[in-house]
């Protein structure tokens, strides 16, 4: 396993607000973690669906092993920075999801936002007791109902779904866990194609983990694409693993740091890669993400918002515990993407 240098800075184009834009704190029931959101701007608002994690602490956690229950929730802003207004109901919960499936399915979680047609979706991962399934819903245009309309063979997760049609069909990025691969555990990109968003095929490697320079671990999709002249601008997270990291966070042993990295896909194809930046986009560099929190230097994106003056927003989770923001100008990302 290559070795991956200590320090890697984020993107120089890339700019961070210098605090979380939601915590556990500015919720409304039993919180301990909030992170992992998708976000999409939708009649003039910005809705954010994500994680909550809660029913523990750091001491209860290092005794049972785990977080017992998770949620998925809404929170709407103006301007998709402040000023979040938190749905006190939950608009899924791990708790309701064992009931009424009967312990088949756990939990829902890491949503992220595509909205085709100008219709939402959720995408989601889904822990079952017959392993992790990549879920597709759709949802109305309140976000307070949601359907399950498309569930995955075990194991994939992190899908994200374009938000459009390419050539007549649906299309999304998706990580599935190859076990057998030739670099065992060390999983990949993929895509897949439907015609109606429930029955996938076609499917095919789009980046190989071995592709990217800073990763020594699994890789996998982030924020649904976006749509620019060059082609759709993807990021997707990589992870690489120090075993000599230790104690990092509530976690005993947590060897694993997760980046986010940047790259530019075929507007027709979108399983041929045009550019990818070599370095990481984002790394994980503020204290909230690397001394505080669950699991230190983690960071998942999973939204991206392209505003009118050429400003994306990158909406990602940072150490399992927090939502953050950065932004960077547009020009900037495909130039990153474009040169290597
Ligand atoms: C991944 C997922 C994410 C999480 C990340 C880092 O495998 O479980 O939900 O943010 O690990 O812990």
């Amino acid at each position: 396993m290559p070795r991956v240098t200590p320090f890697i800075e984020s993107a120089p184009c890339i700019k961070k607000l210098d605090r979380p834009i939601l915590t556990s704190e500015d919720m409304p029931f039993d919180s301990n973690l909030v992170f992992n959101a998708g976000v999409t701007k939708f009649n003039g608002k910005y809705i954010m669906v994500f994680r909550n994690d809660y029913g523990t602490n750091p001491e209860q956690f290092l005794r049972e092993r785990c977080i017992p229950f998770t949620s998925v929730d809404v929170a709407i802003s103006d301007n998709g920075i402040d000023g979040w207004k938190v749905r006190p109901l939950h608009l899924l919960d791990s708790e309701k999801t064992k009931a009424e499936t009967a312990r088949e399915l756990r939990r829902f979680y890491d949503p992220r936002i595509a909205v085709i047609d100008g219709k939402p979706y959720i995408t989601m991962a889904c822990d079952a007791r017959h392993g992790i399934y990549g879920a597709i819903a759709e949802i109305d245009d309140n976000f307070e109902k949601i359907n399950v309309i498309s569930m995955s063979v075990p194991n994939n997760r992190n899908m994200v779904l374009f938000p459009e049609k390419i050539g007549g069909y649906y299309y999304r990025l998706e990580r599935p866990m190859a076990m057998f691969g030739e670099d065992n555990g060390c999983y990949d990109v993929w895509c897949s194609r439907s015609r109606d968003l429930r029955f996938w095929g076609d499917s095919k490697v789009v980046l190989d983990q071995r592709q990217v320079p800073f990763a020594n671990d699994k890789i996998g999709p982030a924020a649904p694409p976006i749509k620019c002249e060059n082609g759709w601008l993807a990021t997707f997270h990589a992870v690489d693993i120090d075993p000599t990291r230790g104690k990092n966070g509530w976690e005993p042993h947590w060897d694993c740091r997760y980046f986010a990295g940047i790259m530019i896909l075929d507007l027709e194809d979108p399983t041929k890669i045009i550019g990818m930046y070599k370095k990481p986009l984002l790394a994980p560099d503020r204290p909230y993400e690397t001394d505080e929190g669950f699991r230190q230097n983690v960071i998942f994106p999973g939204a991206l918002i392209l505003e009118d003056d050429g400003e994306v927003k990158i909406y990602y989770g940072g150490a399992d515990t927090v939502e953050c923001l950065a932004t960077a100008q547009v020009d900037d990302l495909i130039k990153l993407c474009l040169e290597g």
